[in-house]
């Protein structure tokens, strides 16, 4: 059978037709993958409205991408008080957020109690509110500072209030493609045994890739399957979110950006090769809000959110960093002939806006 035959009767890819499929022209791919969205979503787009919080950039992790993290000598570098955390997040929660996805760096400086406590002050005076936080790799940094078990962090985030953990510090799996980026941070194995002990106790996540940088496509394709085979096991992933390399102000010296047109095969390569994976998501702030809003027709049926306020990637140049109001995002959505639909964290349509 060939491959687009294959793909139309949704039979399982393999890593060499996953690197095939590049080699289709993008209409194609579109079409096939937008096939595949149709008949799961039809029109409908999703979003939620959230609020980014970044309360510490102070790293002990040493990531090239990364333009977001202070060294010691940075005086730029920051942290938050839980007081700071919780004014943020009510301010949120009152003007309408469902969400909180709390990111941090590596901060060896402040101790568990300082990553937990927030989550703590927060769901005692907002309990509505979904908390989204603690990446695998801030789990790991956690486990190995403070001599925890991953079980343990994992025990004390739910213990605390976590509601759902993001899908960051994936980055690229492939070993030598992240010893280069990002040596000594969570390993791609551990990354995936953290979120398969979080799936293990009944919670669900997300996961990215990091791609547009130094990685191959078939780096992309491995990455992918490696998911695909956990979610095979555990079930627990929403959706995958491929994150397009910022550039600016970080240690890789990437010259070129990725064509538009390498973003949207991505995205259909992803909805086409993981048919366990319901929501693949263009972030629109590494993709920028055009070409998000096309990759709707290329495979994604979500665009995350309002975000309001986002450090990591505009730190390396994205323009996220003042996220964007509900209505343009709705009359976005509309122009460009989908169907918004606010939803909560794990996908409960909560308002469709016909
Ligand atoms: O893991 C860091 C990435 C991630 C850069 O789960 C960069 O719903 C682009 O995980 N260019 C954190 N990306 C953000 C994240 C996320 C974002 C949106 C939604 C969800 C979700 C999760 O940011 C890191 C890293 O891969 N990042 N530097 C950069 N220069």
């Amino acid at each position: 059978m060939d491959l687009i035959e294959k793909v139309k009767n949704r039979k399982r890819l393999t890593q060499e037709e996953g690197e095939a499929l590049y080699e289709l022209d993008l209409f194609t791919l579109g079409e096939l993958a937008d096939s595949i969205r149709k008949e799961k979503f039809g029109k409908k787009s999703y979003f939620n409205i959230n609020r980014h919080i970044n309360p510490t950039n102070i790293c002990a992790d040493i990531c090239k991408f990364c333009a977001y993290s202070a060294s010691r000598k940075n005086p730029n570098q920051y942290t938050m008080s839980h007081k700071q955390i919780l004014e943020i997040a009510t301010n949120s929660y009152n003007s309408g957020a469902k969400e909180v996805h709390i990111v941090s760096a590596h901060n060896p400086n402040d101790g568990v109690d300082w990553y937990m406590g927030a989550f703590k002050k927060i769901k005692e005076k907002l309990p509505s509110l979904h908390i989204k936080a603690m990446t695998a790799a801030e789990v790991d940094f956690l486990s190995r500072e403070y001599g925890l078990s991953y079980n343990e962090v994992l025990d004390l985030m739910i213990e605390n209030g976590v509601d759902s953990m993001p899908g960051g510090g994936a980055e690229i799996f492939d070993e030598k493609v992240r010893e280069y980026l990002c040596k000594g941070k969570v390993t791609s194995n551990q990354w995936l045994e953290i979120h398969k002990k979080w799936h293990d106790r009944g919670r669900e996540s997300n996961a990215t890739m990091l791609f547009g940088h130094i990685e191959s496509r078939a780096n992309r394709i491995d990455h992918i399957l490696r998911l695909r085979e956990l979610q095979d096991i555990t079930g627990g992933f929403n959706a995958f979110i491929p994150l397009v390399y910022q550039r600016a102000n970080n240690f890789l010296k990437v010259k070129e950006y990725l064509t538009g047109q390498e973003i949207l095969k991505t995205y259909a390569i992803s909805r086409i090769l993981l048919d366990n994976i319901s929501h693949i998501k263009a972030y629109w702030a590494t993709a920028s809000i055009n070409l998000a809003l096309i990759a709707q027709e290329f495979g994604a049926d979500d665009l995350d959110g309002t975000i309001e306020k986002e450090s990591i990637q505009s730190a390396a140049g994205a323009k996220s960093g003042n996220g964007i109001s509900i209505d343009e995002f709705i009359n976005l959505i509309k122009s460009f002939g989908f169907t918004p639909v606010q939803r909560d964290s794990l996908y409960n349509e909560l308002k469709i806006y016909n």
